[in-house]
């Protein structure tokens, strides 16, 4: 721990409004002092006074345009096009230049899990994690094509000891355990309504992670942005842990983007209805932007094109393809992403040092706020019950019962294809079949292979893999 000048640290908090902190130091002594101190002096208070000001800004007088985006959609999958782009993402994945980025520094609030959301059971049949089942993604692409898969997870500071401890405990689901590489993104404080910085309890300030765009940041300060350079990564496929069907090296996305010539490329699903939560991708006067579902207007969201379709339909489902160059330039300088401000209930305390909760805001910067700053985005939609079906709550829509229901469903059509019996459906008209991904991705592979390596599993539900769960 490096020795800080407290009269400056104390000059400093004051010059930012921040008085009354020390009151709460004064408070404290020993590891737990030095530890605040630690925290306080590592702040970037110029960055919590500009939050502070944004706090005070209201939403902009003029209404924005709004224009749905260009889509590569499924008709074109047969085209000679999508042929090309397919062998161009073929080259990108056998000559390695393929990276691979997990965000899953999110604290899984909805979800009501203890402990990072990577660690959950999501797998129907087998129980596996969803890291697990991304690790065996992984292992299916380096059998594929012959390489190696470098890993870039994300973490917080709130799980990442535990993702670490996870792994190493599932000796890296035998992956090389230096092809991951582990980093965690910045934390910000939560500020009041005045801007002052909010304890969460007497020793420790409120901090929360500072969104997935901080990864752009994370990945240059870690020193992981250099080192995938270094070893030939030229392109990031960027997935979310809550969505066990992202397949991380998609050739034909991969290719679009890369004939293209494309800095960052989405892929999107259909919007299943007006009230969906995801966000939508269109252009922001003219600028290609992620409109988040809460800022969607109802008469936006709501309207409907020639066909009686939603107009503003491109569900972004946080599928990207970023170029290493593009991250480069823009973690160079300040990285210019706008802030996003999340008004919510902080549980604080008091200047008493009692437990209470004030109105306040948590600040996070979302990577998808990059595609206005690129000059080439490509957009490929995707089917949804092959690609996306995230866990997000605890119950209903976007929960472990519609993830797991959506992986059987997907795999017992492959099964079916095949010619394959299944088993028999439960009470809730779901069939449980869970097919690794190392041993088929697709119903081409999965007939190919056949229902060689069948098991069945306690609970009678039919496992197709390489190995025993
Ligand atoms: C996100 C998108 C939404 C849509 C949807 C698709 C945002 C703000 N909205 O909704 O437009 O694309 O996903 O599933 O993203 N994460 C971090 N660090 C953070 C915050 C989040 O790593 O500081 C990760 C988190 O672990 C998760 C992902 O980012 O994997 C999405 O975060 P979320 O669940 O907060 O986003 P959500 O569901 O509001």
């Amino acid at each position: 721990m490096s020795t800080i000048d407290l009269s400056a640290l104390q000059q400093q908090l004051h010059a930012a409004g921040q008085d009354h902190l020390w009151p709460h130091v004064d408070k404290l002594s020993g590891a737990a002092r030095a530890a605040l101190l630690q925290r306080l002096a590592a702040l970037d208070l110029r960055l919590v006074q500009e939050l502070g000001a944004l706090m005070s800004l209201g939403a902009g007088a003029s209404a924005p345009t709004f224009e749905p985006p260009e889509v590569f959609d499924l008709q074109e999958r047969t085209s000679q096009r999508a042929r090309e782009a397919t062998q161009a993402g073929q080259e990108l994945l056998s000559q390695g230049k393929v990276g691979y980025l997990l965000v899953a520094g999110g604290q899984a609030s909805r979800l009501g899990y203890e402990g990072p959301k990577g660690c959950f059971p999501i797998g129907p049949v087998t129980g596996r994690s969803l890291f697990e089942i991304f690790a065996r993604r992984l292992h299916a692409v380096r059998k594929r094509y012959g390489v190696q898969t470098p890993w870039y997870v994300m973490t917080s500071e709130g799980n990442d000891a535990h993702t670490r401890a996870f792994f190493a405990q599932h000796h890296h689901f035998g992956l090389p355990a230096d092809e991951i590489v582990f980093f965690s993104q910045a934390m910000l404080p939560a500020l009041d309504s005045q801007g002052r910085i909010l304890m969460a309890s007497p020793t420790e300030l409120f901090l929360a992670p500072n969104g997935h765009g901080g990864s752009l940041m994370a990945l240059q300060s870690s020193g992981a942005l250099r080192a995938a350079g270094e070893r030939g990564v030229e392109v990031f496929s960027y997935f979310q842990v809550d969505n066990p069907l992202a397949p991380p090296a998609d050739p034909l996305f991969l290719g679009l983007h890369a004939l293209d010539g494309a800095q960052m490329s989405s892929k999107v699903v259909k919007k299943r209805d007006a009230w969906e939560k995801v966000g939508v991708l269109g252009k922001v006067d003219g600028k290609l932007s992620c409109i988040e579902y809460s800022d969607l207007p109802e008469q936006l969201r709501l309207e409907t094109n020639e066909h009686g379709e939603l107009r503003y339909s491109a569900g972004n489902i946080a599928l990207h393809v970023i170029e290493r160059a593009f991250v480069e330039r823009l973690v160079s300088g300040r990285l210019e992403l706008p802030w996003h401000i999340a008004k919510k209930k902080i549980p604080t305390i008091d200047a008493q040092g009692q437990p209470t909760s004030v109105d306040g805001c948590k600040f996070e910067t979302f990577v998808f706020d990059a595609l206005a700053l690129t000059e080439r985005s490509t957009i490929v939609e995707v089917e949804r019950r092959h690609e996306f079906s995230p866990v997000k709550n605890k119950d209903g829509d976007d929960s472990p019962a519609t993830t797991r229901r959506d992986l059987c469903a997907m795999h017992a059509t492959w099964a079916a294809e095949a010619g394959v019996a299944l088993p028999p459906a439960d009470p809730h008209g779901n069939v449980q079949i869970e097919i690794d991904p190392m041993y088929a991705e697709s119903a081409q592979e999965f007939a190919a292979r056949g229902p060689k390596h069948r098991m069945t599993h306690s609970q009678g539900g039919h496992y197709y893999g390489e190995a025993h769960p």
